[in-house]
């Protein structure tokens, strides 16, 4: 069992972009890093945790994004004419391990932000959690099989289609899921706070479809530049779904600790209340 991008060749330009597109995803997890934690005390102590759990999620992507360049530029070789496999297997298979973290953190940042408790919290978020695994898992025994039958003629791509079929069920649910839970939510919040997160709802569905597209990428294209569209696809759902996705949840936060009479800091408010 082959993935695609070991069974090809690649021009340099190829190879660069590739290199290049895994390193702007690299460098945006950094930076969203250094921005969740120095935008933390901004946010009431109640949903500052919104704010960690996005740093969560960059740290690992940080450091999945960070191995899988490595694995990138370690398993081609330049041959003179072309960058072909060396003695290295690169898989993308590393996602589906940082999803497994990442899926059930950003669902559960929804909930963070709304401020529930005891059995509003737990419900969904069980739901979240075994939907979000069990979608992730099945899809990475289904990605296992993308080039069989492509390439290896009598052996079978159904289960890259039965697995990826089962694994699109418990994504179903839980786009049922979220925007149920956050026109719940929204009741209690202001109109502005309730439309970001209306917006946070539409990036997350779109977003998220980007990760059944690179999936079904072998399909779609078994080229070199196949490959460097996945890439591509792969870094824009990353940075969607969980940098500006944190973003936004962030200011959903902020915009809920200032109605609450939340202040960054309360010294600062004192003199400039005295220099007017
Ligand atoms: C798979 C397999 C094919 C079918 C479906 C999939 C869905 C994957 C999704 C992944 C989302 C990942 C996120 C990561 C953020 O860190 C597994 C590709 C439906 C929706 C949000």
């Amino acid at each position: 069992m082959e993935t695609m991008e070991n069974l090809l060749e690649y021009t340099s330009v190829q190879w660069v972009v590739v290199t290049a597109v895994l390193t702007f995803g690299v460098a945006a997890m950094a930076a969203g890093l250094v921005y969740f934690l120095s935008t933390r005390d901004r946010i009431a102590s109640h949903y500052r945790l919104s704010s960690t759990l996005s740093a969560v999620v960059m740290v690992s992507a940080f450091l999945e994004l960070g191995l899988l360049l490595v694995n990138w530029r370690t398993a081609f070789e330049f041959n003179g004419a072309m960058w072909v496999s060396g003695s290295s297997t690169f898989t993308n298979a590393f996602r589906y391990m940082n999803w497994s973290i990442d899926v059930p953190v950003l669902l559960t940042q929804i909930l963070v932000v709304f401020g529930f408790t005891g059995k509003q919290f737990t419900d969904p978020w069980v739901k979240f959690v075994i939907a979000g695994l069990l979608m992730i898992w099945t899809g990475f025994i289904g990605q296992f099989y993308e080039s069989a039958g492509i390439v290896y003629e009598g052996i079978s791509i159904a289960p890259f289609w039965i697995w990826g079929i089962i694994s699109t069920l418990f994504f179903f649910y839980i786009l049922y899921l979220v925007p149920k839970v956050i026109s719940r939510g929204n009741r209690n919040l202001s109109e502005d706070a309730a439309g970001m997160m209306n917006s946070v709802r539409n990036l997350l569905i779109v977003s998220w479809w980007l990760y059944v597209v690179a999936y079904l990428m072998p399909v779609i294209s078994f080229t070199a530049w196949g490959v460097v569209a996945r890439t591509i696809i792969y870094t824009v759902a990353d940075v969607t779904s969980k940098v500006i996705y944190g973003v936004m949840l962030g200011r959903v936060a902020r915009l809920r600790s200032e109605a609450e009479g939340y202040i960054q800091d309360p010294l600062q408010g004192q003199l400039h209340t005295v220099e007017r």
